[in-house]
């Protein structure tokens, strides 16, 4: 079993001469100021959820855009804050970028573009020259502040997600001394959508100057391979996943993303825990109710709307569970500058609104709407409260939402509905599957998890905590610096 010890020994063993920098859009801490108080937060993201607990094992620094507006007050005179607050152990290089870069680069190219490019839930990608011009000069923004920081040594550079495509290429070029390795978080799809790109050349060139490229599946995998082959002058050889271009080789492996299972797990059974558990059941009016929960950062890619639907159908189908259920749905708005993320967030508002009117009498309400961010006791809070979580994604990477839920059922007695359409559902496969857009199956499965006998229940959940617990992120992790190792030091 990999711990936070494990990976440390690993990193100082295999890596230990070497700088270790993660790059990434998004920083794992962020500083605002509330009512004049400056405060700390951790953003709802899969991606700073997965990679804060390795950064904690292995110190080094993170270098990611600062987005916060307190952010510029709690830095050094270098732009360096250590991190996290109350038990520092890395540093946190920030990234300023204006208003229009960012309008360019995050809410333009990487969210308006990129983003529904690789996910194909129905909503069109939009490609501006002015953002991708942008999103090439953030990248090379990036490229220059780690340059900076990595100086004469060696070092090992970790680079996250889409918004940095070009990144690795411009490392590479400028320093041919670094090891390079990026993970993808999200879906990649098929040539076929992946063509309508006007930059996908660039885009593949960037990613091909790593020489380890991640992805959650092997599917994913294929895929990029397909459309490498299909669009760049690239030797693609499907037997090694390998990739030539230029007389350099990218290898490309699939890596199941995951959580610190350990420490969910004891997260869930704190104290404060059930006395947050006691303040929410009275203030929510949860007693005797059962109790569903979904929790997502709002996104379409999540497919809140279409569980709304299914609440709606199950309460139409099954009356005899109106006023016993309740379901909780949180999130919190992301993205809000991108229209399609406002259409979402309105959507979401007039369907509870007309859910609610429908059914809801003088002590029930179904649907119980709770707007995010929530604090990470609340959410532990609610995790346990419920009965059944939903997660019902049109398409998702992953999903650590679905593994933070087993990982806090300690008690083994809760139901997981997850989207077949998640990375996650290839692990959790004693979750309930459901197709979201199958709105009678989907109600159906609702009642199948609330009439599901506890045995099977908890025959279900332990084996699914098993895998959460043997497939945690540092084994993640170490896996990702093992391959690394192998391919640059042959072992
Ligand atoms: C991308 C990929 C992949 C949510 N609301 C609150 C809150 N959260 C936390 C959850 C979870 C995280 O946010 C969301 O993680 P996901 O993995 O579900 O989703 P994305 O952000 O879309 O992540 C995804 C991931 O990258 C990692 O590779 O799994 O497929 O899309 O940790 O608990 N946390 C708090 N308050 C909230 O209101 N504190």
């Amino acid at each position: 079993m990999w711990t936070r010890d494990g990976i440390r020994q690993l990193v100082w063993d295999r890596l230990g001469d070497h700088l270790l920098l993660v790059v990434s859009n998004r920083e794992p801490y962020v500083h605002s100021r509330v009512s004049g108080a400056i405060q700390c937060d951790m953003p709802p993201s899969g991606l700073t959820t997965a990679l804060d607990p390795i950064m904690r094992a292995c110190g080094g620094t993170w270098i990611a855009h600062g987005s916060g507006n307190a952010d510029r007050e709690t830095v050094d005179e270098s732009d360096r804050v250590q991190v996290p607050p109350d038990d520092p152990s890395y540093t946190l290089r920030r990234v300023w970028l204006t208003k229009e870069e960012e309008d360019g680069y995050y809410y333009g190219f990487s969210n308006d573009a990129l983003w529904p490019l690789c996910h194909i839930a129905y909503t069109r990608p939009t490609f501006k020259e002015a953002e991708w011009n942008t999103y090439r000069a953030v990248n090379e923004r990036f490229a220059q502040v780690v340059l900076e920081e990595v100086g004469d040594s060696k070092a090992f550079v970790f680079v996250q997600d889409y918004h940095l495509t070009l990144l690795p290429r411009l490392l590479r070029e400028a320093n041919p001394n670094l090891i390079i390795a990026q993970f993808w978080h999200i879906p990649w799809p098929n040539p076929e959508a992946f063509r309508v790109c006007p930059w996908q050349e660039d885009i593949l060139k960037g990613l091909l100057g790593n020489h380890l490229l991640g992805f959650h599946l092997r599917y994913h995998c294929n895929n990029f391979l397909d459309t490498l082959d299909r669009t760049i002058e690239a030797r693609v050889d499907r037997d090694r996943y390998e990739a030539t271009h230029g007389g350099e080789k990218t290898a490309i492996r699939p890596f199941p993303i995951s959580v610190d299972f350990e420490d969910v797990s004891r997260r869930a059974r704190g104290a404060e825990v059930e006395a947050e558990m006691a303040r929410l059941t009275k203030s929510l009016e949860l007693k005797d109710r059962f109790v569903g929960m979904g929790l997502d950062r709002i996104d379409y890619t999540k497919g809140i709307p279409d569980r709304l639907r299914a609440v709606e159908r199950f309460l139409e189908r099954y009356p005899d569970y109106r006023n016993r259920v309740v379901f909780i749905q949180t999130g919190v708005p992301s993205r809000v500058h991108v229209p399609a993320y406002r259409r979402i967030n309105d959507e979401i508002d007039s369907l509870i609104d007309k859910i609610n009117w429908k059914y809801e009498s003088d002590r029930w309400k179904p649907i119980i709407d709770l707007r995010g961010p929530l604090s990470p006791l609340t959410v532990m809070a609610l995790r346990r409260l419920a009965d059944f979580a939903v997660v019902s994604s049109l398409h998702d990477g992953m999903n650590l939402v679905a593994k933070e839920f087993v990982a806090s059922a300690f008690d083994e007695d809760k139901v997981l509905l997850l989207s077949q359409f998640t990375g996650a559902a290839r692990e959790l496969s004693d979750a309930v599957m459901v197709n979201p857009y199958a709105t009678d199956h989907f109600a159906a499965a609702m009642k199948e998890a609330l009439e599901m006998p506890l045995a099977e229940r908890q025959r279900r959940m332990r084996r699914m905590r098993a895998v959460v617990e043997e497939n945690n992120v540092y084994k993640w992790a170490a896996d990702i610096v093992t391959e690394m190792v192998k391919l640059e030091f042959g072992g």
